[in-house]
This record gives C-alpha cells, structure tokens and sequence, in this order.
C-alpha cells in the first residue's frame, strides 16, 4: 500500500485526480535562465527510478510512500508555498517531529524556490524566538502540540503564516496541501541561490544561520553519491534526527539520488535498529549509535549480514569502538568529518583503508589545510587549525557579515574552528576543538550559552560548563556554579529551571557548587582544571 494515504492527509489528494486548480510555478524571480539549473529538487529527482510505484520511504506500520507519493505530495506542498506569494528567498522554517511529511514540505520548500529552515523539535520557547527573531521567516511549521506557544512567537515577530505538522499526519499544513494540484513545476534555481539556513551555534553563545545554495548541497550529495556509491537497490536504514545535515542531507540525498528505498523510523532504539539492520544496505549514525549497538548482547555479524556500509560522523568515533565493531561483526565502520558549515568535508575511502581514529582523506573537490597560529601551513603530522575551501562550503552566516568574514581567510578557506592534523597518506585525524564546545551524542552545545542561562538564575554569581567524557554520549554537559555572597544553591533545582528555558540536551548532567572558579593569571577560567577535577 503505498501513495494516497501515505502521502499524509495531503495524500487523500494524492490519490485521486489532481484536484484544484492548474500546475503553478511558484515564487520568486524565475528567471535562472540564464545558466543551468541547479535546484537540488531536480538533482534528487534525476535519481528517482523510472518505476515510480515502487517503494521510496517505509516508515513501518504499512505506512510506505511510493515515488510517485514523494513526488506527487511535495508538489501539492509547493503548490501551497506558491499560493502564498512569499517573498523571492523567503524562509520556510520547521520546528516538527521526524516524519516523511517532515521531508516532504522541505523538498516541497526546494521545488518551490524558497529557503528550508529546520529546528530542533526539543527547542523551548525562548530558543525558538531567537531563530524566528533573527531569521524572519515567511512560514513557521510547528507541531499542533506545540502551537500554543509558538503562534505567540511568531505573531510577535510579524510571520504571516503558522501552519502545524503532527508526525500522525494531521495539521492544517496537510490539510491546507491537500486541496491543491499534485503537479508542480519545480521552480529553477541558480547554482548560488540559497536552499537552507541551518543554525549552528557561535562561540558567542548566539546561534548563526549558515547559509547553504543549492550548489553547496547539490555538490556535496553528487561527491558522496559516487565516493560511497551508492546503488539502485540499496536500502538506508534512516534514524537520525532530520533538522541537522548529518540526518537531512547527507542520509536522504544519498538515498533519493540512488533511487533507493530508506527504511525510516523517528527515533533511535538499538534493539529495533538490530531487527531492521538486515533488510539495510547502508546504515549512517553518530558514534552513541554504534556505542549502544554494541552494548546489546544479541549484536552480531548476522544482523548487519546485508550491510555493505556502515557509516559515522558528527562526533570522534573513538578508535576502541571501531575495533569493537569491527571484531563482532567483521564491518570496518567508515568514518567521514563535516560541519553545518561545509556539509562533508573528508571520508575514509570505500575501497581503500578505513583507519580507526582517522576521518579519511579530504573529498574530492575539497582543499583542506592545516594552519598554525600564524596562518602558516603546518607539515606532515603538524597540528593546527583546519581551513577548507571548496564547492560545499557556504557562502556566509545570514546577515553577519562581519562574522563571516572572520570566520575566512583572505584567500577564501573557512576556518572551521577544529584542530587537527595530516598524515603523510594525506588522512585527517580531528584532534580537538579551537571553539568551546561539547559535543554530545553529535549534538552541540555551546558553553557560553549555557553559563548566560545559568548566571542569570538568582543566586548564581557566575559559571563555567564544560564537557567530561561519557561513555554513551562520548561527552557530556557538566557545570560548576559559584553562589552570590548569601545565597545557598542546589544543584537540582538549578537544573529544574534550566529545563524550563533550554532543550534537554543541553541541560548539564552534572551540577557542581563551588567556592570559586579555578582561573589563569590572565583570569581566564581554567576548564581544563574543571575537567580534571570533576570529569572522573
Ligand atoms: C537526547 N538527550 C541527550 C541527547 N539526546 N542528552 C545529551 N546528549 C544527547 N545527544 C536527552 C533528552 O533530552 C532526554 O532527556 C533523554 O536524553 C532521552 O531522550 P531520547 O530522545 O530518548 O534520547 P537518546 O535516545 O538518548 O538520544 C541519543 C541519540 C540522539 C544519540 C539517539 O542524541 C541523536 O539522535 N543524536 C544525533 C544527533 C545528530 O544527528 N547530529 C548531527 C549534527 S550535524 P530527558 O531529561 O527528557 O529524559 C553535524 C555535522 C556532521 O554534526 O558532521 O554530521
Ligand atoms: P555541526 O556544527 O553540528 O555541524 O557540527 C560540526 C562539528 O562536528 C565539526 O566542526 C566537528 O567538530 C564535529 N565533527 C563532525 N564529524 C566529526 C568526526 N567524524 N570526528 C570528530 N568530530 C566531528
């Protein structure tokens, strides 16, 4: 059972006859005659099988979208953005659970010529202002459970339309998209047209939009299509979050340019990943993933017996765990290194040797270079800052100029703020972080922006946070809080209001009251010292 239903309740259209109206071309200065078209839309599309009947994302329970739903409900989704004469480059943010529908309205966004905006679902209110505020969009897509808040939000930011999106497939998205056409003409797009602004945080403790073309991704799904050659025929087992690169571009464009079929689920569960594996062909997840498969007993070579790539990123993979994997299942995990910023950047070769603790060779396409201080080239095995240049990586942060311009060398390498170093086979091993920033479970999480919440709570003088190794989430949020002069802080109940204000994976694990903050004579705090003391 595939297209109608599927398709959402915009899929009660699908299944009949086209219904209102013409195909419309939407937005927004049509005119990229003049060079050839670079819409990611149909890039993807050239991908799709001629068989549009078969299979194209199965999210389990008998909810299987065929091709031809994909297509035919994202263009009644793009009819619908059309219908709302948005600006040229308008914003269509979606702060939504995990559903096909979810990646139906961002390709309906790209047909439609308009800017994809994805949100983590775990953002609380004030986060949620901060995006709306600073990224203006024309469109907010939230969950119908979360519309109480988020309609006052973008009310106060003048968004003129809120529509919501449940992961049952209600919400007046669907139902507003079920009443148009199911064709659309995909609307053309310059290679350096924007296709999305994805958030990544500043060391600032303020979020920044990265702005990303239609060329950035079409480049780097068209790089990653041929180096992990991907095959009609394959099958990705889908169960990463989709409102980051790492879930949204990298796992679904390789899938929809190969034609091949993903097996979709919401969430990660490693007991349900090991009874699906075997119908998979390709598996991508950050390393708590491949850390949590291995802590199930009942893991082994024959559930990944179909498995011909298992994939890692957004976080270090740490070399044991590779090992591990590699002696209970016979699979060398294939490690690749990206940001927000740049979308993948390097990947340890198909064919040749994966090594543990290496993110592989820049890709085809990218220059990357290690940098000392001085901006000077390190040598072989020097350690330095990263900077990378090529077709993937973005144009600037949405509207900071000056930022991005920071963030460039003068001739052009982005400066991606990770510390590493170059093997003399040319592999890359990412060895720290210039930023402050923890990485947990592949999500990030900016110190600074957890200390403003925390000092402006009553009672905290100030604060530090800081990451400490965890074995599941290879680190964790911990912070040390230092009390005004009178008052008396419990380190729960600091948590507990914490809750109320940041998504909960940022909430600190560990709280820790301390007399004073350990600082260098320049006064800079001492995290290092913070780590040694509490990370054990
Ligand atoms: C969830 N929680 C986390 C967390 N994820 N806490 C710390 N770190 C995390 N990563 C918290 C929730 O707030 C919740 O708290 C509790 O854990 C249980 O929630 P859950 O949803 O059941 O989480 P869990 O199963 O633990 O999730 C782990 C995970 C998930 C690894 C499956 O974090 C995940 O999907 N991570 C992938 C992140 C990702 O896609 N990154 C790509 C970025 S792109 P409470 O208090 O409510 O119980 C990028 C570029 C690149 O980096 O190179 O790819
Ligand atoms: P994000 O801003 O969420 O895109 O996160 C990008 C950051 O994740 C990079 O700058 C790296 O610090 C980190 N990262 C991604 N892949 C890897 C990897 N394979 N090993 C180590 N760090 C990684």
């Amino acid at each position: 059972m595939v297209a109608a239903r599927a398709a959402s309740r915009a899929g009660a259209g699908v299944s009949g006859a086209p219904t209102a109206g013409a195909e419309r071309n939407a937005s927004a200065e049509p005119d990229a005659s003049a060079e050839p078209d670079a819409s990611v839309y149909a890039l993807l599309a050239s991908g799709f099988p001629s068989d549009r009947s078969g299979c194209c994302i199965d999210a389990g329970e008998g909810a299987r979208y065929s091709w031809d739903d994909v297509e035919r409900a994202s263009a009644m989704i793009a009819n619908l953005l059309a219908r709302l004469r948005l600006p040229p480059g308008a914003r269509v943010a979606a702060q939504v659970d995990k559903s096909p529908e979810a990646v139906l309205l961002y390709l309906a966004t790209l047909r439609a010529g308009f800017v994809f905006l994805p949100l983590n679902i775990a953002y609380r209110a004030g986060e949620v202002d901060y995006f709306v505020a600073d990224a203006e969009p024309s469109v907010v897509v939230c969950s119908p459970a979360n519309l109480g808040w988020v309609e006052p939000i973008a009310r106060r930011h003048r968004v003129p339309h809120v529509l919501t999106l449940g992961d049952d497939r209600r919400g007046t998205l669907l139902d507003a998209a079920a009443r148009e056409s199911d064709r659309f003409a995909t609307v053309p797009r310059r290679s350096d047209d924007p296709a999305a602004i994805v958030y990544t945080s500043g060391t600032t403790g303020r979020s920044k939009g990265a702005m990303l073309s239609h060329g950035n991704i079409g480049s780097n799904a068209r790089v990653l299509h041929r180096y992990w050659r991907w095959r009609a025929g394959d099958v990705l087992l889908h169960l990463l979050p989709i409102f980051h690169v790492h879930g949204l571009f990298v796992a679904i464009h390789g899938a929809l340019l190969s034609g091949s079929r993903m097996i979709w689920r919401a969430r990660f569960d490693a007991q349900e990943a090991i009874r699906l594996l075997p119908q998979a062909s390709v598996f991508m997840g950050v390393p708590t993933m491949y850390v949590r498969l291995l802590d199930e007993p009942g893991f082994d070579a024959s559930a990944c017996r179909n498995v011909r790539l298992f994939i890692s990123g957004s976080a270090p993979l740490l070399a044991d765990t590779f090992r591990q994997f590699e002696a209970r299942t016979g699979q060398r995990i294939l490690e690749r290194y990206g940001m927000s910023e740049t979308i993948m950047l390097t990947s340890n070769p198909y064919d040749g040797q994966r090594v543990a603790g290496t993110v592989g060779p820049p890709l085809p396409g990218v220059e990357l270079r290690v940098v000392d201080e001085h901006g000077r080239a390190c040598g072989t095995d020097g350690i330095g800052g990263i900077e990378v240049r090529g077709p993937g990586v973005f144009s600037g942060y949405w509207r900071r100029p000056e930022k991005t311009r920071e963030e460039f060398s003068a001739d052009g390498f982005f400066r991606t703020g990770d510390v590493g170093r170059i093997d003399a086979n040319g592999y890359v091993t990412i060895v720290g972080r210039a930023r402050d920033l923890i990485i947990t479970g592949g999500y990030n999480v900016y110190p600074k922006e957890i200390e403003s919440y925390l000092d402006e709570i009553d009672g905290v003088a100030e604060s530090a946070v800081f990451g400490v190794p965890h074995r599941d989430y290879g680190e964790a949020v911990a912070a040390a809080v230092v009390a005004k002069s009178g008052a008396r802080l419990d380190a729960a109940a600091l948590v507990t209001t914490l809750k109320e204000r940041i998504a909960g994976f940022k909430l600190p694990r560990s709280v820790f009251v301390v007399d004073e903050l350990p600082r260098n004579p320049m006064g800079k705090v001492q995290k290092n010292l913070l780590r040694e003391r509490f990370g054990g």
